[in-house]
């Protein structure tokens, strides 16, 4: 039987400081009703979609921090966006800095939500490759994520969508390629990104004019390897100074770009993903069961070097 999932990634433009999640909301449902009326099923949502990017600053005020954070979601001022997946049928993933009680104190997590097209949650993921520094580090382009945020303890969970079993990856996590790995291992058949990239880092001037290769490189590679879709979805433009990168995709299990934001701004796009492709693309290369040796893989070679960084 034939297996469709029609994904929209919903490219979000930069959000100021003094933008209320209200009005965050508003944008994200305003693109949630084109990607519907589009044909999608579901909407993929950036990273941190519902704040400006923070970890840009040096904050050390705890409640100042905490404003950032989510203690409940959706809560009052984000229900319009799961009330508007269930108005319109679709379902979307999205992501959010969650802050969660725990013996006495608050952990926080950079997040993603994947909510049904009843508006209900259907599963969760914590970022696991948390990048940057808890403090600034002279000469490098400041990136306080481990200030904020502890690393995941999700693992690599796969859930299921309509039918199709859907993962999920926050940002940095795309770069690791057993992240794809793990996921593709977990059964997982559409791979799902938000990020939040700045379009410069001053530690790797040499670099520079190879952010936007090495945004899609990874992702490519991931798709391709694995044979799994990718959709990933940036939140993009200047944001309070520092401009991210977009370059919003949806990528095939060839590893091919089959749709592009073209913007740095809220932008949607749509593609109808033949998951029929995923066991296409294996049999050319990635059949896991016939070809991984994974018990071998463990004796061969050394452990040493920098496997134990
Ligand atoms: N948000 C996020 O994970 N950004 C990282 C940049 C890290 S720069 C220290 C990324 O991989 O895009």
């Amino acid at each position: 039987m034939d297996r469709f999932l029609t994904v929209a990634v919903c490219q979000s433009g930069p959000i100021q400081r003094a933008d209320s999640r209200s009005a965050v909301i508003a944008r994200l449902v305003a693109m949630l009703e084109r990607a519907a009326a589009g044909g999608a099923e579901l909407a993929v949502f950036p990273e941190m979609a519902l704040t400006t990017f923070f970890p840009r600053w040096e904050l050390s005020d705890p409640t100042e921090i905490l404003s950032f954070f989510e203690q409940e979601f959706p809560g009052p001022e984000t229900q319009p966006l799961f009330d508007a997946a269930k108005g319109l049928g679709i379902g979307f993933a999205i992501g959010y800095c969650e802050a969660v009680a725990d013996g006495g104190h608050l952990r926080r997590f950079n997040s993603m939500l994947l909510v049904g097209t009843d508006g209900e949650r259907v599963g969760h993921f914590r970022k696991m490759h948390v990048p940057g520094s808890e403090e600034p580090e002279e000469g490098v382009t400041v990136h306080l994520e481990r200030r904020y945020f502890e690393p995941g303890n999700t693992g690599f969970p796969v859930f299921t969508f309509k039918g199709v079993r859907v993962g999920m990856l926050i940002c940095n996590d795309r770069r690791w390629p057993e992240a794809y790995r793990m996921l593709a291992l977990n059964g997982a058949e559409v791979v799902l990104i938000g990020y939040n990239t700045p379009l410069v880092l001053t530690e790797t001037p040499r670099l520079a004019h190879l952010r936007m290769f090495h945004n899609h490189l990874p992702m490519q590679a991931g798709a391709y390897q694995n044979t799994v879709w990718v959709a990933a979805c940036a939140k993009a433009g200047e944001e309070e100074g520092q401009m991210l990168i977009g370059g919003s995709c949806i990528i095939a299990p060839s590893g091919e770009i089959v749709a592009q934001a073209t913007s740095l701004g809220d932008e949607v796009i749509i593609h109808r993903a033949d998951i029929g492709m995923n066991a296409e693309c294996a049999r050319a290369g990635f059949d896991f069961a016939r070809y991984r040796r994974p018990a071998e893989y463990a004796l061969i070679g050394t452990q040493a070097g920098r496997a134990g960084e």
